[in-house]
């Protein structure tokens, strides 16, 4: 078993410019499409995009569904459903889901890069610092448990206060 050097980046952009294996769409349960980064994965990837989410009857909260990426640079769309912020214990749990079942799903179907947004963290609410601290620790457990797999891992921050805390939270996490 060949052990591979984790990579893992913080760039400041529109993640659907990113030609990677796979962009995550933080999508809403009906997966039809919605606003801030769905709307603009579903713009720029076109109306084919919509007709295959239909036939994935929605997707539960934590869960990830998988479509082809259309007029997008990416090849795939990973689409899950963060929480909506509640301030319970839920929050955290179904928000470590969504990377963890999200990078399950890339490997499953051997793609070996994935840039995620900030799930949850525009409309849905969830506090950006504790959010970014979900998200990178369950990034890090994943590279750790999938050690034999290679896996380029992209935050896709859309301003530079969220790139700032990511910065900041893979410095303190030894990243
Ligand atoms: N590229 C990268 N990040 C982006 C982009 C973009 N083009 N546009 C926005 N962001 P949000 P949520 C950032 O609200 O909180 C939708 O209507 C944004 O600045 O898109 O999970 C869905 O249909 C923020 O940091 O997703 C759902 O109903 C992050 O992406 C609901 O919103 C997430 O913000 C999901 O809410």
């Amino acid at each position: 078993m060949s052990l591979v050097e984790p990579e893992i980046h913080v760039k400041q952009c529109d993640i659907t410019t990113l030609d990677c294996d796979a962009i995550v769409n933080a999508a809403n349960k009906s997966l039809l499409g919605g606003g801030g980064v769905d709307g603009a994965i579903h713009r720029a990837a076109g109306p084919e995009l919509l007709n295959e989410c239909r036939t994935l009857n929605g997707c539960k909260t934590g869960e990830a569904k998988i479509t082809k990426g259309y007029r997008l640079p990416a090849k795939y769309v990973i689409h899950t459903v963060g929480p909506i912020y509640s301030g319970s214990d839920t929050d955290e749990r179904l928000l470590a889901a969504c990377y963890r079942n999200s990078l399950d799903l890339a490997k499953e179907n051997n793609l070996h890069s994935i840039a995620f947004p900030a799930i949850s963290t525009g409309v849905y609410g969830y506090p950006l610092a504790e959010a970014t601290e979900v998200a990178v620790k369950t990034v890090k457990e994943w590279l750790n448990r999938n050690n034999d797999y290679a896996m380029d891992i992209t935050f896709c921050c859309f301003d530079k206060r969220t790139s700032d805390i990511y910065n900041h939270e893979l410095k303190r996490m030894r990243l």
